[in-house]
């Protein structure tokens, strides 16, 4: 038996710089707002104070469900909305259905105090079209900022 050679790779460089400590520790997958005692009295089903490797995993499943389903129900409410207005039913919003839709929309935000509040930015008590394109550009950025996510 002579044993592995184990040669050293002729071109091999020391690492001269150590890999910087750049990368974040790993983040918890629960709520942010869950402090971790939380997390651990309501995960840690064996009760040794804190989290194996199952009970984490008990962790993240349970947070991806419930992201799961809050994306249904978003969808869900958003197939309602959209059936709405698709007045010839083809499942799709056409122009003319589109801008029935927003006309509705407009009408019942400018009914509602509350919004108009935020929306109606010179207080006149009307919302104008500069007004209403605001909102619509403000929606649009959310979406978009979901998207990301
Ligand atoms: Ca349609
Ligand atoms: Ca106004």
């Amino acid at each position: 038996m002579t044993g592995v050679r184990a040669e050293e790779p002729a071109g091999a460089i020391p690492a001269a710089t150590p890999p910087a400590a750049t990368t974040a520790p790993a983040a918890p997958a629960v709520k942010p707002h869950a402090t971790d005692a939380e997390i651990i009295a309501r995960y840690d089903t064996n009760k040794d104070g804190k989290l194996d490797e199952d009970e984490r995993a008990a962790v993240q499943m349970n947070t991806l469900d419930k992201k799961v389903a809050e994306k249904n129900e978003m969808r869900e409410r958003a197939v309602t909305r959209l059936k709405a207005f698709d007045t010839d039913g083809d499942g799709k919003l056409s122009e003319a259905e589109r801008t029935a839709m927003e006309k509705e929309r407009r009408e019942k935000a400018e009914k509602n105090p509350r919004a108009m509040k935020r929306i109606d930015t010179n207080g006149d008590g009307k919302l104008s079209d500069a007004e209403w394109a605001a909102v619509k550009d403000k929606v649009k950025e959310r979406i978009e900022e979901r998207k990301e996510k």
